[in-house]
């Protein structure tokens, strides 16, 4: 079966996540990705947070797969040659370097579109034009930028960050959507356009729901499914939720039989309306149906803190397995706090390719996360990430190289 984006050809000039994350997803819809990088060093993230002497770490291979390496050094008048072909041959460049490196290596946006007017060149920055366009930016930087932090956490405590990499996974997903779109419209333009996705932006993006809780506070002065509701009080800024939800639906987290030892014995519960009458009955608070204080979503938003500790008696006398099981029988929505070691060793993820184990050279089998997105005429096959400059020759000889002419560039240090 073919896949969706054969006849892309990408120049991958990102590094470290945010960029390698979009690379691999077009990779896995079947694009060929030219992944750019500096011999005798590389992607840095090769080297950080190993666990195997010599081995790429685990950060590089699973955000790396599906892709050719090539070293080039595009500081070198002969490398920026080889680089200027790339372009040449390639569909979409894509980059994250810190903002006016491409620029400063003399590759701006005009000589690229010199070099191919059809050109794609899609960035990753940590901030869009303004005050802050020249600053780099890291995962957390970004969430505290982009409205996460501030409304991450509970309501006594500093603001947190989430694990979940919503700046730089989040901004490459962003990105990858920009390019495919560019690549639709270049169908009837003709033409190649600059796609930008600031990592602000992305996380901004994703943080929607904190933004029309700011409006709301600043129309009503309090926001009755808080926990903050009723017996806090409300700034002048949307605060930190807790566990709430950012929904209509009031959820929290509730302990489970083990909570003492376990510290994953959570499920994620959610009082939702259409199933209340369920929920009584399932916690043995029957008259809660109909008592005026618990019977209507209104009426109960004072209750929450009560109605969740009431659910808790319960959830406690199972496990998070178990009430996930007992609460699904009745259509009401819940979720285990599962572990990573869960999710590892989860069968079902395996089956999907949404948990894939992968054989590398040097470091040998590790598990990775597949592509997240299934495509039924498209389907995914992930292959190892590549070595240090594994491609470059194969991909110098497409460009009409030969072996004496390779030679002579790494001689000279170009590649
Ligand atoms: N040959 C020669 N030089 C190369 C090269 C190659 N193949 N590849 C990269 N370089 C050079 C760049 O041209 C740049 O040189 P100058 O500073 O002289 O212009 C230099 O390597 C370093 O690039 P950088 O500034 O992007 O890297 P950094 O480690 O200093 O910064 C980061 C890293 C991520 C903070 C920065 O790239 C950034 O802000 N990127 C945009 C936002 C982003 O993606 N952040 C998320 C990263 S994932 O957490």
């Amino acid at each position: 079966m073919g896949k969706a984006l054969e006849d892309v050809r990408i120049l991958d000039f990102t590094h470290v996540q945010s960029g390698p994350t979009c690379t691999q997803l077009l990779a896995w819809f079947g694009a060929d990705v030219i992944k750019v990088e500096r011999a005798g060093a590389g992607d840095i993230t090769r080297e950080q947070l190993r666990d195997i002497p010599e081995a790429d770490s685990l950060y590089f291979t699973m955000l790396n797969h599906n892709k050719r390496s090539i070293t080039i050094d595009t500081k070198h008048p002969e490398g920026k040659l080889v680089l200027e072909e790339l372009i040449q041959s390639c569909d979409v460049l894509v980059e994250n370097f810190a903002p006016g490196a491409l620029d400063r290596m003399g590759f701006t946006w005009e000589r690229i579109q010199e070099l191919n007017p059809r050109m794609i060149v899609a960035s990753v920055k940590g901030f869009g034009p303004g005050p802050y366009e020249d600053c780099k930016v890291y995962e957390n930087v970004a969430q505290c930028v982009g409205g996460a932090a501030s409304t991450t956490g509970f309501d006594d405590g500093p603001p947190v960050v989430t694990g979940a990499q919503i700046g730089d996974s989040g901004t490459g997903l962003h990105l990858a959507l920009g390019i495919v779109t560019a690549l639709y419209q270049r169908k009837s333009t003709g033409r190649g356009q600059h796609v930008l996705a600031a990592m602000q932006d992305g996380v901004l993006n994703l943080c929607r729901v904190k933004l029309r809780d700011q409006q709301r506070l600043e129309r009503t002065g309090v926001m009755k499914e808080y926990p903050q509701h009723p017996n806090g009080t409300f700034g002048e800024a949307v605060p930190r939720a807790g566990n709430a939800s950012g929904g209509g639906q009031p959820g929290w987290i509730l302990k489970c039989k083990g909570w003492e030892t376990d510290p994953n014995a959570y499920i994620y519960f959610i009082a939702q309306a259409p199933v209340w009458a369920k929920i009584c009955n399932v916690i043995g608070r029957e008259e809660w149906t109909t008592d005026p204080d618990y019977a209507t979503p209104a009426a109960r938003l004072p209750h929450l803190k009560d109605i969740f500790a009431e659910v808790e008696r319960w959830t406690m006398t199972k496990t998070k397995f178990e009430a996930m099981a007992i609460l699904n029988k009745y259509d009401i929505p819940c979720g285990p706090i599962l572990s990573m070691k869960e999710i590892a060793e989860e069968p079902s993820l395996r089956k999907t390719g949404t948990i894939v184990e992968v054989d590398h050279p040097v470091r040998g089998k590790y598990l990775t996360v597949g592509n997240p997105i299934k495509l039924s005429d498209s389907p995914t096959e992930v292959t190892r990430s590549p070595l240090l400059g594994e491609h470059t020759d194969e991909v110098m000889a497409e460009l009409g190289y030969t072996a004496d002419q390779i030679a002579h560039l790494r001689t000279v240090g170009a590649i």
